[in-house]
């Protein structure tokens, strides 16, 4: 997921200096890595010590989920999203494609505790799989509360009818696309107040693990949210999000990681009472 190349220190710069995230992270000078050729995955861990979770963590990003071993928790509580429309921009991060807000986009409350949504960006294919399945799309809405902890609502896409919301976007993504990605800058593209209300539909069920950052420095202590209603995309708009990326990171998805150990739970509100 997200986040994508920033150092943890940068991270903790972000939240010690109060600093909107986004804004931080595209200003600081990266650490190049990549999907395929000589700094794909399995190498991350070993292209900088801030990457070293990457390689030696034991609660990684992304798993793969089997249903029948996942296992109903009456404690989980029905996410609570409490998103505003807000100015948004769209970014070509090179890795991924994303959108980023500003703080008045409001919170998800997990746990009781208010995580401000900070940005989202896609995968493809997906990251988590289900059963073994991989999807053909994954979303990340990664969220991040004032002490610096991450909560990650995932959404997967089978192809079939176009995303309402990336609809929206078409337009600018191929935009995007046309945009020389300058050295040490990201292409973005103003959006303007956008209306986030429905991509907070359908979480009536969702699965519940405690994982990574599934790019680097893939930071651990990520509760992740993957949402059990599995959502449709056109190929179109598949192909729209990877135009604009760098050719080794077209196909964006990290391998699945073992969960060693980690349970998965599920919160469905149909069999919670
Ligand atoms: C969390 O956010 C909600 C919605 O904005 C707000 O009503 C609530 O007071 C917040 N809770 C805390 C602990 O900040
Ligand atoms: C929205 O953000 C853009 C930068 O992406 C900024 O230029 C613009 O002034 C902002 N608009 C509002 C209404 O805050
Ligand atoms: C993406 O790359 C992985 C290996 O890194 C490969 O197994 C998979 O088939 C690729 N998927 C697509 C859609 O190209
Ligand atoms: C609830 C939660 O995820 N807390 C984590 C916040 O981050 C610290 C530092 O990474 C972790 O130790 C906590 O477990």
């Amino acid at each position: 997921m997200a986040a994508a190349r920033i150092p943890f220190f940068v991270l903790a710069f972000a939240f010690l200096l109060g600093t909107a995230l986004a804004t931080t992270l595209d200003q600081h000078e990266s650490i190049k890595f990549t999907y395929s050729g000589a700094t794909y995955p399995d190498k991350w861990g070993t292209l900088s010590p801030q990457f070293s979770a990457c390689s030696n963590g034991k609660s990684q990003s992304p798993v793969n989920i089997v249903k029948k071993e996942a296992v109903i928790d009456h404690n989980l509580k029905p996410l609570g999203r409490h998103y505003n429309p807000a100015n948004a921009t769209l970014v070509n991060h090179g890795v991924n494609i994303g959108v980023t807000y500003d703080r008045n986009v409001g919170v998800m409350t997990v746990d009781g505790k208010n995580y401000t949504l900070k940005q989202m960006h896609w995968h493809s294919p997906s990251e988590h799989h289900i059963n073994g399945v991989q999807y053909p799309a994954e979303l990340h809405q990664v969220h991040m509360a004032d002490d610096g902890n991450f909560s990650v609502v995932s959404v997967l896409y089978r192809y079939g009818n176009a995303d309402p919301f990336i609809s929206k976007l078409m337009g600018k993504l191929k935009e995007l696309a046309k945009e020389a990605c300058l050295e040490h800058e990201q292409a973005q593209i103003p959006l303007g107040i956008m209306n986030v209300k429905h991509i907070k539909r359908n979480t009536r069920k969702y699965y519940r693990y405690v994982g990574s950052l599934t790019t680097p420095p893939c930071t651990e202590h990520i509760i992740w949210n993957v949402l059990g209603k599995v959502r449709s995309i056109s190929k179109e708009q598949v192909a729209a999000l990877t135009a604009p990326l760098e050719a080794a990171c077209k196909n964006n998805s990290r391998p699945i990681q073992a969960l060693n150990g980690r349970h998965i739970q599920l919160y469905d509100e149909l069999r919670n009472n």
